[in-house]
C-alpha cells in the first residue's frame, strides 16, 4: 500500500525560483519573486492536500470501527475475529491513471464522485462467517451509508478471486464541516489474502511467455478452489470445537 510522494520545502523553493525566473522572461518584466510564487503554488495545492487528508481521516474512522467490533466480538465469541487491517490512500499516479482509463473529468469533485477506492481498508479474518458478521455490524451503524456491495465470496471472479467488497460513506468532522467520504472496504480470509497477493504479482509480471502465463493462471484458479475448500473445512473444525452445527461445502 503506497502513500503520497513527498516534495520537500527546498524542492519547492528551487522550483518556484526557476519557474518565476522563466515567467519573468516570458512576460518580459525582468523581475521575479520566488517567495510570492511559492505562496501561489501552496495556495493552489491546499485543496489537493485537503482532498488527501479527508480520505486519511475516513480511513481512521473505519479502522476504529473495526477495532471496536474486534474487541466486542472477542467478548462474545472465542478469540478476535480480525487477524489484521491494512489501509492505504491511493497515490497520485494511480488516481491519475484511473482518471485517464475511465475518462473522468480532471477535477477533485469528479474524482470524489466517480472513484470509489481512493481510500481502501482491507480487513483480514480467519473465518468466512466472521467476514459477514463484521460487515453486517458495520452496515448497521447509523452513520455508515452503503453505496455498493459486491460479494466475490458467493460469486468468485473467473480468476478465482474471492473477497467481500463494500463501498461505504462515513462522516468525518472537520473544523467547520461534516463531510461524507467514500471508503472501499475489502474483507477476506487469510487464505483469500494469500491467494490475492500472489495473483496480484502475476498480473503485474512482465516478460512472461503467453504459455507460462496461461499455465500459472490455471494453477492459480486451481489454488483458489483449494483455498475456498480449506476455508470451509477450517470453519467446520471451528464449529465442531465449539459444539455448533457444521456447514456444507
Ligand atoms: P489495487 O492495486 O489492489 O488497488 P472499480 O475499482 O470500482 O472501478 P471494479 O471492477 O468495480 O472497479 O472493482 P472490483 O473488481 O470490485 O475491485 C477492485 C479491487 O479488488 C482491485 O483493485 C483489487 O484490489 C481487487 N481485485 C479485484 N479483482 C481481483 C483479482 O482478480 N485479483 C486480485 N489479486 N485482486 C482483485 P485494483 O485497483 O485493481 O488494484
Amino acid at each position: 500500500m503506497e502513500g503520497k510522494a513527498s516534495f520537500s520545502h527546498d524542492d519547492w523553493i528551487d522550483t518556484a525560483d526557476r519557474v518565476a525566473k522563466e515567467l519573468s522572461v516570458i512576460t518580459g518584466s525582468g523581475n521575479y519573486n520566488p517567495e510570492m510564487f511559492l505562496d501561489l503554488i501552496q495556495e493552489s495545492l491546499a485543496p489537493v492536500d485537503q482532498f488527501f487528508a479527508n480520505y486519511a481521516c475516513a480511513i481512521m474512522e473505519i479502522e476504529t470501527k473495526f477495532k471496536v467490533l474486534n474487541e466486542q466480538f472477542s467478548l462474545k465469541y472465542d478469540g478476535n475475529p480480525i487477524e489484521s487491517i491494512h489501509s492505504r490512500v491511493k497515490d497520485y499516479d494511480s488516481i491519475i491513471r484511473k482518471v485517464i482509463r475511465k475518462n473522468i473529468p480532471r477535477s477533485l469533485e469528479a474524482i470524489e464522485e466517480q472513484i470509489n477506492d481512493v481510500a481502501g481498508v482491507r480487513v483480514v479474518c480467519s473465518f468466512v462467517e466472521d467476514i459477514y458478521r463484521l460487515a453486517d455490524c458495520l452496515l448497521q451503524q447509523d452513520d455508515i451509508v452503503l453505496i455498493r456491495r459486491k460479494d466475490y465470496i458467493q460469486n468468485p471472479k473467473p480468476t478465482g478471486y474471492r473477497s467481500l467488497h463494500l463501498i461505504v460513506a462515513v462522516p468525518i468532522f472537520l473544523e467547520n464541516e461534516k463531510k461524507m467520504v467514500k471508503v472501499e472496504v475489502q474483507l477476506r480470509t487469510i487464505a483469500m489474502d494469500f491467494w490475492a497477493s500472489l495473483e496480484h504479482k502475476l498480473r503485474y509480471k512482465k516478460n512472461m511467455s503467453p504459455e507460462m502465463l496461461e499455465m500459472l493462471s490455471k494453477e492459480l484458479t486451481d489454488c483458489a478452489e483449494i483455498s475456498a475448500s480449506l476455508d470451509s473445512r477450517m470453519q467446520n473444525v471451528r464449529h465442531l470445537l465449539s459444539g455448533s452445527d457444521v456447514t456444507e461445502d
